[in-house]
Formats: C-alpha cells, sequence, structure tokens
C-alpha cells in the first residue's frame, strides 16, 4: 500500500455558498493527514496548466472562468488549496468526493451532497480532487511550492 498526496481544491461556487467548512468537515472525517493548506489567487495561466488535458472540451472556457472565481464573482481569483496525505488518499478522497456529473453522484458524498448542474449546463461540483497518481503529483507541483508542504 503506497503513501500518497493528493491535491483537493474547493471551488468558487462552494466559497460563495459558505459551506467550506461543511466540506473540510468531512475531509477530515476521512482520517487523512492535512499537510498543505493555503489561499491561491488563481491566474489563467494556472487554471489553463491546471485544466491542460481538457483544453479541447467544449466546456473548457467556463471551466476557466468557474475555478476563476470569474462566474461566481470572488474578489482576486481566491481559492482554497489544501494537500492530503495517506495511504491510498488518492483514491479514498475520490470516493468521498463522488462522481464528475454532480447529478450522478452519489447523494452521501461531497458532490452528491453540495453540487447541481446550472440551467445554463455549468457543473457546479463544489471540489476538486486528483484522479491519480500522474495528476496527482502534477497538480501538486503546479498549486505548492516544496516548502509549503508540512510532513
Ligand atoms: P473530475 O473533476 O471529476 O476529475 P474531470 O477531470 O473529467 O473531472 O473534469 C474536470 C472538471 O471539468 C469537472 O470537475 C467539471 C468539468 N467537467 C467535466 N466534464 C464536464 C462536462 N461534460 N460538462 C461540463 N463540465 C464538465
Ligand atoms: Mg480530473
Amino acid at each position: 500500500m503506497a503513501i500518497e498526496k493528493t491535491l483537493i481544491l474547493i471551488k468558487p461556487d462552494a466559497a460563495k455558498r459558505k459551506i467550506t467548512g461543511l466540506i473540510i468537515d468531512r475531509l477530515e472525517n476521512s482520517g487523512f493527514e492535512l499537510v498543505g493548506a493555503k489561499l491561491v489567487r488563481v491566474t489563467k495561466e494556472l487554471a489553463e496548466k491546471h485544466y491542460e488535458a481538457l483544453k479541447d472540451q467544449p466546456f473548457f472556457e467556463n471551466l476557466i472562468k468557474y475555478i476563476m472565481g470569474e462566474l461566481h464573482g470572488i474578489a482576486n481569483n481566491k481559492i482554497l488549496a489544501l494537500v492530503y496525505k495517506g495511504e491510498n488518499v488518492i483514491s479514498e478522497m475520490r470516493k468521498i468526493v463522488g462522481s464528475t456529473n454532480p447529478e450522478q453522484a452519489d447523494p452521501t458524498t461531497i458532490r452528491g451532497a453540495f453540487g447541481r448542474i446550472t440551467t445554463k449546463g455549468q457543473f457546479e461540483n463544489v471540489i476538486h480532487a486528483s484522479g491519480n497518481k500522474e495528476d496527482a503529483e502534477r497538480e501538486i507541483k503546479l498549486w505548492f511550492k516544496d516548502d509549503e508542504i508540512i510532513e
């Protein structure tokens, strides 16, 4: 069993709706160790790098606006970024987070409980969690400096 780290982002819809605490409560109840936490100003460059694998998708442009907080009027494009560590933390956090489509997500998951699809078709799924080991390593490097991870 591998000790891994995973990147979590509390997305702007969650910040706007003041459910950051509820979400962190669920993450913390997993028992995994928090090893990184900070507010990040999301530049267009950071957003596009984070979602680079999706650049050809029709929803890409709105996805960038979403993660930058521009769909929700978040001042200074800020977002809360967290890193959790532990055995199989990547897949275990994905279970807690739930499916990408919030309407298909199990209602006991974070996305199932708090996510929605707007009438314009925007997925508002309240949280990001790295999908696999490669993504997690790339994403943590993108969002955090080495000395901001405390372990
Ligand atoms: P996940 O966030 O579950 O890892 P992903 O990496 O495939 O999902 O996509 C990243 C984000 O892009 C996702 O959280 C919401 C958005 N997205 C994905 N598929 C979508 C779709 N079919 N329509 C609208 N937004 C979508
Ligand atoms: Mg993903």
